[in-house]
């Protein structure tokens, strides 16, 4: 059911839940914020009760939590509804498998009704949740369910085709959503199985600080990291989605990232659901029309997206004036530098400042904003939420002065921080210096007003279209194709997708170079590992620059590629 245009909503007052940034930014204690918490009463503790249940119990029962659409579905889900179908998950999950508190379920699945249905169903029961983006590939599928030893696998049928069940031995039941499925002892129809089961379920009460999600995420070296999130983090989720995102009752709220990244579950589901938010979620991929139609249909009011999108919108021109936008009032950003020319376009074409929000998957939760309520330095990625504590250090964990490039960094502790990286205490460890800075991977500095200035990543990581890809990762899928001796990826600057994926390759001897390879090592990532991972430009070479340990100098490709001077090459192999 769609909004129609006789129901349109009243208007929103004009006022920000947060009024004055350094009045609350002097006085916020996050030990406050837990009193508007069901446990602060109770003592028991689900993030999934406080996101759904809770207001299935409230007056909120019948409001809208869920509006979906792919173009083909169009479906309204109430907090009572979604409170029925979080427990018919839970349940089914309880029957069929040896899930206890803590095991691993993965959700493997394009946007749709029943993601959300698992993902807080699954929570009910304590379970730890890993999602993952649709457009996994085999490798990347496999590396993170064995990691996490995953018992229990939700997904579709044709994505199953990319899991290999074989190689997977810890994985016992699998849940698939769709048609025309067969079920056995370890294969279910999820749909068929909720609909057989009970509407109650008794929540696994959890403790603050047990698993509630893992994010797999990329580092510049090494297989990705397993991102430990806590139930916890919902203290900062509620707070910042009434500051950054100014989230009010009457609000119609889209979020545009996939729950396979963290934007996706933070602000996706968490953020708006604790408020008791209506949220759109739009099925289906990327097309300027479905976009702005969606924009105008739901009447959203609320949007948050990323630099990306919005460009490829800019290039979309014109076709913006088809479309009553009227009823949006805050529009917002995350996952790149968000340029002044597209706060520009925002000004003339949406009628509103697009407000850039920084964080990272391990922060769990906002961390430098730009708040409807504060003056806003075009570039800049403002200062931190209330609670926060962000600086600039140098590499011994020194602070610096204003307008000095270096960390940027975090004073540990905060409610929303990553608890673990996954089985792996030292590379948890690595993110800390001193016992008291985390330490973000990004460099910035600050102004003499306190904003943050984006500079780039101290690492080699790369974004592209929004998306963190780790070039270790890519380099390791590129040299298992066989005509590959040496692959070095790097970030190309680009103007639509931010950063796309370079690849510079030196072939096994006896291969000759081709238009044809280079579509074929192409298609090898893409199958192999991600569309979005796979370089969309390859360059090959005779040979690498490589250190004398055998590293290969992505900085020294970089410097090729942007005709920069190479620098220091005195650790590189003659
Ligand atoms: C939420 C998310 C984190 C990395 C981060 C930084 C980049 C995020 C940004 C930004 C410039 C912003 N990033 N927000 N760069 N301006 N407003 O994106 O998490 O996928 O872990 O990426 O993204 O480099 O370190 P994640």
């Amino acid at each position: 059911m769609q909004v129609s245009d006789k129901d349109k909503l009243q208007a929103i007052p004009a006022y920000y839940l947060l009024q004055d940034y350094e009045a609350t930014a002097a006085t916020h204690r996050w030990e406050d914020v837990e009193k508007q918490f069901s446990w602060f009463h109770t003592g028991e503790v689900n993030i999934a009760y406080e996101a759904i249940d809770r207001h299935a119990e409230s007056s909120r029962k019948n409001k809208v939590a869920l509006y979906y659409d792919d173009g083909d579905r169009k479906e309204t889900y109430t907090f009572y509804d979604m409170k029925c179908k979080t427990n018919q998950v839970a349940n089914v999950l309880q029957d069929k498998t040896t899930l206890v508190k803590g095991d691993r379920l993965f959700i493997y699945m394009p946007r749709q009704p029943e993601l959300y249905f698992t993902l807080l169903g699954a929570l009910k029961l304590g379970v730890i949740v890993g999602p993952l983006f649709e457009a996994f590939m085999e490798g990347a599928v496999y590396d993170r369910l064995d990691d996490s030893d995953a018992k229990v696998l939700v997904t579709t049928p044709s994505l199953l085709k990319r899991v290999p069940l074989d190689r997977l031995p810890k994985l016992e039941t699998v849940f698939l959503v769709g048609d025309d499925i067969e079920e056995t002892d370890s294969v279910y129809h999820l749909t068929r199985q909720m609909s057989q089961a009970s509407e109650q379920f008794n929540i696994t009460w959890v403790a603050r600080e047990d698993g509630m999600l893992l994010h797999y995420t990329s580092g510049s070296t090494g297989a990705p990291k397993g991102v430990l999130h806590v139930h916890n983090a919902m203290i900062q989720q509620y707070q910042s989605a009434q500051w950054v995102l100014d989230l009010q009752e009457q609000d119609i709220y889209w979020c545009t990232a996939d729950p396979g990244w963290v934007t996706g579950t933070a602000y996706g589901i968490f953020g708006p659901w604790l408020n008791g938010v209506t949220t759109l979620v739009v099925g289906g991929r990327f097309s300027p029309q479905n976009w702005y139609q969606a924009l105008a249909s739901y009447h959203v009011t609320v949007w948050y997206s990323a630099p990306t999108a919005f460009r490829m919108l800019m290039g979309a021109g014109e076709m913006v004036k088809d479309y009553d936008l009227s009823s949006l009032r805050h529009v917002l950003s995350v996952g790149e530098p968000l340029n002044p020319e597209v706060i520009r376009w925002g000004i003339e074409t949406l009628g509103h400042r697009i407000h850039d929000t920084w964080w990272m998957t391990e922060t769990g939760a906002h961390m430098i904003c730009n708040y409807p309520s504060m003056a806003i330095k075009p570039g800049s990625m403002g200062k931190p939420l209330p609670g926060i504590y962000a600086t600039i250090v140098d590499d011994q964990g020194n602070e610096v002065k204003p307008y000095t490039m270096g960390n940027l960094a975090i004073r540990k502790g905060w409610p929303a921080m990553m608890r673990a990286i996954w089985g792996n205490q030292e590379r948890y460890d690595a993110y800390f210096l001193q016992g008291e800075w985390y330490v973000s991977g990004d460099s910035a500095y600050q102004d003499e007003d306190g904003y943050f200035w984006f500079q780039g990543r101290v690492d080699d990581v790369i974004m592209t279209a929004g998306e963190r890809v780790g070039p270790f990762e890519v380099e390791s899928k590129l040299l298992e194709h066989p005509d590959v001796l040496e692959a070095g990826v790097i970030g190309k600057p680009d103007p639509v997708r931010g950063e796309i994926i370079k690849a510079f390759i030196a072939l096994r001897e006896g291969v000759a170079p081709s238009e044809q390879l280079i579509t074929d090592i192409q298609n090898f990532v893409k199958t192999g590992l991600a569309a979005h991972a796979a370089p969309r430009e390859i360059e090959f070479k005779d040979k690498l620059p490589k250190t004398r340990s055998g590293k290969i100098m992505r900085r020294v490709l970089k410097a090729w590629e942007l005709d920069l001077p190479t620098g220091d090459l005195s650790t590189m192999e003659d």
